[in-house]
């Protein structure tokens, strides 16, 4: 067999695992394909350092090339193990095997993996390696049912019915000349796994002579039609697979919800008329729900029904409590701006958006289960097994602290958290903001640990005062004269009193503040220039209410949020 075609097999045999794996994983869980379960792996081996790198270079596409990635690898090994199965079809089997092991430990890895997700990787596994030996045995031949077939058909025409059993004796009654019983024995050891095929089932067809080396010949059309069916399967598997896992289930859920959503029993003051400058190319105001920047470790979007999900407060509390969707809309309901901010931007990146939550106060919920003085920390666990420690005393001290169900008005988009997750102003996300939260347990930071903080980040995560330039661009050509400059500045639950701009490193001027509803939001600003010909650098800085002003030392986002003036430089015409 040549080697495309046995490298051929073994990527059909791959493709094949991956579909078979893919709608296996649908009828269990969307996160036990493997695919998926060694990409969640390998995201749960991240420090911080690779997170950075990541977003920097792929920003919020850093999923897709993960999982593009681990394919392309996947593809390359299959096609090696391909041309292993060529030398031994027992290599290929055993590679096919050890990939599906890998597979099926990556899916039990997975923090809410049960042991019926290693079944996607085993299957996957088990339809590859007969994959594999099929198509190889297709190519150089036909398949058994065609060989049975066509030995019958050959004792027949020679009246030896009773010996049809053996592929030696088929092959004998079709030798020319009549063999002896040593060249009966020598053409049954010619095929490692099954007897040879009769010279009628070769490919150049006619009669054969019985020698060793034509027995096998290569049949390259029936080894394309075997892998294009393999693909075909692999495709509607696959297909199969995303259809089940779809999250159809939990956008008729946010559907249903939609309806029932009450209104704020705490409403927030309308948003001033003067939040949003409405200059062109400013980020706006409030950031559309479809455009809100996305941070998880989620490589499929955990899918919950809220008509099952529960909300458990237990650990260092005098009360546990469980509550259901119902029970968390029966509360008053506050609504809140809050702009949410990942610690993993960089000065001047785009990772922070600004919405209206509506939700219940963490505070209320967590008073009535009785958080014991000792607790420091709620330690919040998402569905997918993610979690985040959150300070206790940040959360009761008065802020809006929410479990939020609602996002601009909208029920909570799925990728945002569906069906409940945490907003605390003024934390970064990794410590605070828990999507698809199903669990809220009261501990200690000396006892417990966030997802992220053996990986490189702080424990606890204050957002830092930061400002960021909209515009112009960085590497813009503008016109000389009037120049817009204009961006946002942050410092949530302390709120940003001055913004200024610097250009050239001379005297920093103060910028116009647009108005902002509250202390937990972005604030935007505004200073025309008017600027000379040539090449200039343009800085910016905010000062919070606290009196702080940003300081120019640049510091990388890890360990707990980058610090440094956001600078662009322009040429003026
Ligand atoms: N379940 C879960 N919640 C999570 C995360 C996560 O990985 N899993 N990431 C957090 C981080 S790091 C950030 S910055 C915010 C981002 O929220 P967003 O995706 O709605 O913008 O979600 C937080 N909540
Ligand atoms: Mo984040």
């Amino acid at each position: 067999m040549p080697a495309w075609a046995a490298a051929l097999s073994g990527l059909v045999a791959g493709a094949v695992a991956l579909g078979v794996a893919q709608i296996v994983a649908g009828l269990i869980d969307p996160g036990a394909a493997p695919v998926v379960a060694v990409g969640g792996a390998m995201v749960d081996a991240t420090p911080a350092g690779l997170k950075e790198w990541a977003i920097r270079t792929f920003g919020s596409n850093d999923k897709p090339v993960l999982l593009g990635g681990i394919v392309v690898v996947l593809a390359l090994i299959a096609a090696g193990l391909g041309l292993l199965a060529r030398r031994r079809t027992a290599y290929g089997t055993l590679g096919l095997a050890l990939f599906g092991l890998v597979g099926a430990a990556a899916a039990l890895s997975r923090p809410d993996a049960g042991v019926v997700h290693v079944l996607p990787s085993i299957a996957g596994a088990a339809a590859a390696a007969w994959t594999l030996s099929r198509l190889m045995r297709r190519a150089m031949g036909g398949d058994e049912e065609e060989y049975v077939a066509a030995s019958r058909a050959a004792s027949r025409a020679t009246g030896r019915a009773a010996d049809q059993a053996t592929g030696a004796t088929v092959l004998a009654a079709h030798a020319p000349a009549g063999p002896s019983s040593g060249e009966r024995t020598r053409a049954a050891t010619v095929g490692e796994e099954r007897p040879a095929l009769p010279p009628v089932m070769r490919a150049g067809g006619g009669p054969g002579t019985g020698s060793g080396s034509a027995l096998y010949t290569f049949d390259r059309r029936r080894l394309l039609t075997g892998a294009a069916a393999g693909v075909a399967v692999a495709g509607v598997a696959g297909l199969g697979g995303r259809l089940l896992s779809g999250s159809k289930d939990a956008e008729l859920a946010r559907r249903g919800v939609a309806k029932m959503l009450p209104r704020a029993a705490r409403p927030a003051a309308p948003i001033p008329a003067g939040a949003d400058l409405r200059i062109p190319g400013l980020t706006p105001f409030v950031t559309p729900n479809a455009e809100f920047y996305r941070v998880d470790t989620a490589l499929v979007v955990p899918s919950v029904d809220p008509a099952r999900w529960t909300l458990k407060i237990h650990g260092l509390v005098d009360r546990p409590v469980e509550l259901t969707f119902a029970d968390l809309l029966k509360r008053p309901l506050t609504e809140a701006d809050v702009t949410l901010t990942c610690v993993s931007n960089e000065v001047g990146g785009p990772y922070a958006g600004n919405a209206r939550w509506l939700g219940a106060r963490l505070a209320d919920v967590l008073r009535e289960a009785g958080v014991r003085r000792e607790a420091d920390m709620l330690l919040s666990v998402s569905d997918d097994g993610w979690t985040c420690g959150t300070p206790v005393d940040v959360v009761m001290d008065g802020r809006d602290a929410l479990l939020a169900v609602a996002m601009n008005g909208e029920v909570l988009p799925e990728a945002h958290g569906f069906p409940v997750r945490q907003v605390v102003p003024g934390l970064y996300g990794y410590v605070s903001a828990t999507k698809w939260v199903t669990e809220i347990r009261a501990t200690r930071f000396d006892q417990e640990e966030g997802y992220w903080t053996p990986r490189g980040w702080a424990p606890r995560g204050p957002i830092k005062t930061q400002s960021r330039i909209d515009l112009p661009h960085d590497g813009d050509k503008v016109t000389t004269g009037r120049t817009t400059v204009a961006g946002v500045a942050w410092a949530q639950h302390r709120g940003v009193d001055a913004v200024e701009v610097g250009v050239d490193g001379g005297a920093w001027r103060q910028a116009r503040l647009a108005d902002v509803p509250g202390l937990d939001t972005w604030r935007q600003w505004s200073l025309d220039l008017d600027l000379t010909p040539g090449r200039h650098t343009i800085s910016v800085r905010a000062t919070d209410a606290t009196g702080y002003t940003q300081t120019a030392d640049e510091l990388p986002p890890a360990p707990d949020g980058a610090t440094g003036y956001h600078t662009i430089t322009v040429t003026a015409r």
